[in-house]
């Protein structure tokens, strides 16, 4: 079998225009434009190109978004502060610090200090736990963005066996959570693999769907997978520069391989990183709404 490949780029083309129209709604119905404001502390290459990513695709679909740049060497009390005057501003309804921080600043005191209600990642611990009851509140976008492109590739993942590589608190773990509920693109069984597992080649040879999320290039051989299969890849690891000088990607999946046996794959570049963008915007769009009662 040879794979269709889903660009995680086109779906989010096609919910960026659903969400410009949803904008465009309210302002002209409420006097409403959403307003995010994106925290970058340091000068990490990647985290900049995401992080830029984030205000270009936010102005392009009518969201007011704001870029604050903080040298890597920013106090902790300062950031704090920073997050609690956003936390005030009612101009603002998502507020994301990009991570990783630098090695001096907690990373979960500064998630905590984020007022839950403007927290469009879904990291703050209430949201964690309104996300694992089932209840309304943000999806941490990595994860959102792999439903999403489940769905739109119409993917069943009732009754599926999926099996999740990699444990980290922005995507294993959220991930595994929401593929179990009992909710659109959920009602899976589900295997968590992590470094500590035994035997993560007999656990994918199982799978009806992989969402790769190690952390480790090609760390998925064609030989690790059944016919068939669905490979949702998020891994976006720098292996090497290209000639141009540009970074070269490559997922957790070995592409060229398993292509050829999954019936369902996305790229790197091009699969779910865009997606996590995109749904970053839905987040500040729910966001708006929720504070205006609209939903
Ligand atoms: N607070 N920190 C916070 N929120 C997040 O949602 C993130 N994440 C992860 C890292 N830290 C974060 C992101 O934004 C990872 N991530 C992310 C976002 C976008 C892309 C990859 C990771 C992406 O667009 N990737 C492109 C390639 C971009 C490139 O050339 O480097 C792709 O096509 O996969």
């Amino acid at each position: 079998m040879t794979a269709r490949i889903v660009s995680g780029t086109e779906v989010a083309k096609e919910i960026r225009e659903e969400l410009k129209a949803e904008i465009t709604e309210l302002k002209e119905k409420h006097n409403i434009v959403p307003g995010l404001v994106t925290i970058l502390v340091g000068e990490d290459p990647a985290s900049q190109s995401y992080v830029s990513a984030k205000n270009k695709t936010a102005h392009a679909i009518g969201i007011n978004s704001e870029q604050v740049t903080l040298d890597a060497d920013t106090p902790e009390e300062e950031l704090l502060s920073l997050v609690e005057k956003y936390n005030e501003d009612d101009s603002i309804n998502g507020i994301l610090v990009q991570l990783p921080l630098p090695k001096h600043i907690d990373e979960g005191k500064i998630l905590n200090t984020i007022n839950p209600d403007k927290d469009v990642d879904g990291f703050h611990p209430v949201n964690i736990g309104r996300m694992v009851l089932g209840e309304n509140c943000f999806l941490p976008c990595t994860p959102h963005g792999v439903l999403e492109l489940l769905a739109r590739s119409g993917v069943e993942t009732s009754g599926a066996e999926v099996v999740i590589l990699g444990r980290s608190n922005i995507v294993g773990k959220p991930m595994a959570n929401l593929m179990l509920q009992k909710r659109e693109s959920g009602n899976a069984t589900v295997t968590l693999c992590h470094t500590r597992t035994k035997d993560m080649a007999e656990h994918c040879r199982r799978a009806d769907i992989i969402i790769a999320a190690a952390g480790v290039a090609k760390l998925v051989t064609a030989d690790m997978v059944k016919d068939g299969v669905a490979i949702m890849d998020v891994g976006v690891n720098r292996i090497g520069v290209t000639e141009s000088g540009k970074a070269k990607l490559a997922g957790d999946v070995d592409f060229e391989s398993v292509k050829e046996k999954a019936s369902v794959i996305t790229p790197v570049p091009g699969g779910v990183g865009p997606m996590t963008i995109t749904m970053l915007m839905k987040n500040t769009v729910q966001s708006a709404k929720m504070k205006a009662n609209l939903i």
